[in-house]
C-alpha cells in the first residue's frame, strides 16, 4: 500500500528557538515500512501545503496518516484531511498522536467523514493492523482505534520500545531542524513517560503514569545512526534512574560518540542525581531545560510540581557548577497584573538563566481542563498553544498580550544582550558558512512572531472549528481538596488516562 505520513506545520514558538524532527511519526512510518508497505513522510514543519498538495495529486497515495500531538494543529489538519478525502475518495484517513488521542470522537464529527478512524496511544504496534484492515472491515474493533461506528477496546503500550527505531531517511530537509545555536540538530529517545502528576501537564495522563526505558544498547545504535552534530533527548524527564543515564553514557564513550545535547529534567532529578548530569556534561551535555514553572510554594502546590521554590532554586545552582547553560519556564497566570509580572522581570533579569514565559493553559487531557472553575473564554482549538490566553484575564486582553510580550522581548533580550550577541553572532556566522542559517534566522524573528497586536488579533478571527467545553465535574468538597485553590471540582485519574496503567509493563514508578 501506498501510505503517506504527515506532520503539520510548526506552531508559533517553533519560528523562533527550534524546530524539531517528528520522532514520533518517523517511528510510526517506519513500523509501517516494516510492514511491506511503500511509505513517505512530509513534515509541514519544512515543507509547504502546495507540497502536500502536489503530492496526493500525483503520487495518490492509498492511506494518509496525520500526526496531531498539538490542539492548535487541530483545524490544519481537518482541513488537509477534508482535502485528501475529496481527491482520493477511497483513501484510507487517519490521525494519531499526544492531544487528538484525548478528543477522538470530536474530531471525526468536525472531519464530516474525511477523517475513517482516530488511532489513540503509541502509534508503532497498532499502525501496521490499521493498514492491514483498511476503511471497509471493522477498524472499530482495534485497540485504541474510534471510528464513527464505535471505539475498540484501550489502547496497548508498545512491548518493546527497542524494535521501533525511527525512520530518520524518511523526511528530508533535515539541515532545517534546530534548537538555538545547535544547528542542525536531531532528537532521540532514551525512555518515555513520566512518574510524577503535574495537573496542568498532559504527559502523565497518555501514558498512564508509566515510565519505560530503551535498552542501553537500542539508545547508543540509535544515537551512533544520528549524522547531525547535536541531539535533543526528547524524554519527559530525562536520567530518572542514574544507572540506565551512567549505562548510556558508558557506552557513548567507549564507541567515541561525540555530540552536543539538550535535554529536558526535573529540578529534583538534578538534585538527587548530580553525578550522572555530570559525566554527560563531559560527553557534551550544554543544554538543560528545568521545569521550574512558578516562583512561589502556593503557584507549586497548585501545579502539583512536588519541589519547593528553595529545591528549584539550589538546583540552578548545581547546573551552573556543572557548567550546563539552564533554560526554565515561568507559567503566567491570566490573572495576572502588572505588578506580577513586573516581580517575573526584576528576577529573571537577576539570574544567569535563559527564562521563557508562556501562558497558563488548560487543554483536554490534563487535570486544570476538568478543575478549573474559570470559563474558557474562547474555544478555538488555534489559541491552545501555550502563548494565548484562554482564560478571562485580569488585565484587558490587549494590555495582557502587551505585558507578556514586553517580558518576553526583555527576557529576550537578555540572553541575547550584546556580549553574548557578539558571541551568538560568531557562532551564527560560523554556521551560515556550513549553509546552516536556522540559528542565523531566529535571532531577528522575535519581534515578528511575539507581537501583542497579533496575538489579540488572533482572538477576532473566525472561528471554524470549536473544541468541545470540559464536561462539569463535581465540585470539590474542601477548597484544597483539588489541585489547588482555583479549584472548580475534582477528577479521577483513572478518567484522564489514555493508556490504563496495567501492572506488568506500565507500572507507574514511584517518583
Ligand atoms: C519533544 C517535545 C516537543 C518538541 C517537538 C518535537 C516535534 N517535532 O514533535 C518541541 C520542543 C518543539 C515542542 C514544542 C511544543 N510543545 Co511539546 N512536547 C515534546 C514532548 C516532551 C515529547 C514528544 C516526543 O517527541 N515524544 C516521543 C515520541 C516518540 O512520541 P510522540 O511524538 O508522542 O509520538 C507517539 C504517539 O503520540 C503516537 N503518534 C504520533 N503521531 C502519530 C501519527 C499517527 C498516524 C499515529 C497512528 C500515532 C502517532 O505514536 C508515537 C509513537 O508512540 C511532549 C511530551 C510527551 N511525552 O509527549 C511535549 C508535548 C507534546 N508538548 C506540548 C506543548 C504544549 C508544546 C508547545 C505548544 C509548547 C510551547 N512551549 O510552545 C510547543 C509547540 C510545538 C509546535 N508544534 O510547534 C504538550 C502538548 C499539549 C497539548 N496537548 O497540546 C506536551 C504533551 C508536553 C506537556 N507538558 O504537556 N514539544
Ligand atoms: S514532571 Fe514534567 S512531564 Fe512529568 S507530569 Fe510534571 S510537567 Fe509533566
Amino acid at each position: 500500500m501506498r501510505v503517506l505520513f504527515v506532520q503539520p506545520s510548526a506552531l508559533m514558538f517553533s519560528e523562533v528557538y527550534l524546530r524539531l524532527e517528528p520522532l514520533g511519526l518517523e517511528r510510526v512510518a517506519g513500523a509501517a515500512r516494516r510492514a511491506g508497505h511503500e511509505v513517505r513522510l512530509l513534515d509541514l514543519a519544512v515543507y509547504s501545503p502546495k507540497d502536500f498538495f502536489t503530492l496526493v495529486d500525483k503520487w495518490q497515495p492509498q492511506a494518509v496518516a496525520f500526526s496531531l500531538n498539538y490542539f492548535a494543529n487541530v483545524p490544519e489538519v481537518i482541513d488537509l484531511a477534508k482535502f485528501t478525502r475529496q481527491r482520493l475518495a477511497d483513501c484510507l484517513i487517519f490521525v494519531g498522536g499526544h492531544s487528538v488521542s484525548f478528543v477522538p470522537e470530536e474530531v471525526l464529527e468536525h472531519a464530516q467523514g474525511a477523517i475513517d478512524a482516530v488511532v489513540r496511544g503509541e502509534g508503532e504496534e497498532i499502525t501496521p493492523q490499521v493498514l492491514a484492515t483498511g476503511r471497509h472491515g471493522g477498524l472499530e474493533q482495534l485497540p485504541g482505534v474510534v471510528t464513527r461506528l464505535g471505539s475498540g477496546p484501550a489502547p496497548l503500550l508498545v512491548q518493546n520500545l527497542d524494535e521501533h527505531l525511527p525512520a530518520r531517511d524518511l523526511g528530508g530537509r533535515r539541515h532545517k531542524y534546530f534548537i538555538g545555536h545547535l544547528d542542525p540538530c536531531a532528537s532521540v529517545e532514551f525512555t518515555r513517560g513520566c512518574p510524577w502528576d503535574c495537573s496542568f501537564c498532559s504527559a502523565w495522563t497518555f501514558y498512564g503514569r508509566s515510565y519505560r526505558k530503551l535498552s542501553v544498547e537500542a539508545s547508543v545504535e540509535d544515537l551512533a545512526a544520528v549524522r547531525e552534530p547535536n541531539v535533543f533527548l526528547v524524554d519527559d524527564v530525562a536520567f530518572i534512574k542514574p544507572d540506565h543515564g551512567m549505562a548510556i553514557a558508558d557506552a557513548v564513550e567507549k564507541r567515541g560518540i561525540r555530540k552536543e545535547y539538550y535535554l529536558e529534567t526535573r529540578a529534583d532529578v538534578l538534585l538527587r542525581n548530580p553525578e550522572v548530569f555530570e559525566r554527560w556534561a563531559r560527553l557534551g551535555l550544554s543544554y538543560m531545560f528545568l521545569g521550574i514553572e512558578a516562583l512561589d510554594e502556593e503557584q507549586l502546590k497548585i501545579f502539583r510540581k512536588r519541589t519547593t521554590p528553595n529545591k528549584n532554586f539550589e538546583a540552578l545552582d548545581v547546573a551552573r557548577r556543572l557548567g550546563i547553560r539552564v533554560a526554565i519556564n515561568i507559567i503566567a497566570d491570566p490573572a495576572w497584573d502588572e505588578k506580577r509580572f513586573d516581580h517575573l522581570r526584576e528576577w529573571a533579569l537577576k539570574v544567569p538563566e535563559i527564562v521563557h514565559v508562556t501562558v497558563q493553559t488548560p487543554y483536554p487531557g490534563t487535570e486544570i481542563w476538568h478543575t478549573e472553575s474559570r470559563k474558557l473564554t474562547t474555544l478555538d482549538y488555534r489559541l491552545f498553544d501555550v502563548q494565548h490566553a484562554v482564560l478571562p484575564t485580569t488585565l484587558p486582553l490587549k494590555r495582557f498580550y502587551e505585558e507578556l510580550v514586553k517580558t518576553q522581548a526583555i527576557l529576550n533580550r537578555k540572553h541575547l544582550g550584546w556580549s553574548v550577541m557578539r558571541q551568538a553572532g560568531w557562532i551564527a556566522l560560523k554556521l551560515a558558512m556550513k549553509g546552516q542559517t536556522n540559528f542565523l534566522r531566529s535571532l531577528w524573528k522575535f519581534s515578528s512572531v511575539f507581537n501583542a497586536e497579533r496575538q489579540y488579533q488572533d482572538h477576532q478571527q473566525p472561528v471554524k472549528y470549536a473544541m468541545r467545553p470540559p464536561r462539569p465535574h463535581p465540585p470539590a468538597s474542601h477548597p484544597h481538596d483539588g489541585p489547588g485553590h482555583a479549584c472548580g471540582g475534582t477528577v479521577r485519574h483513572d478518567e484522564l488516562y489514555v493508556h490504563v496503567p496495567l501492572t506488568n509493563t506500565a507500572a507507574p514508578v514511584t517518583p
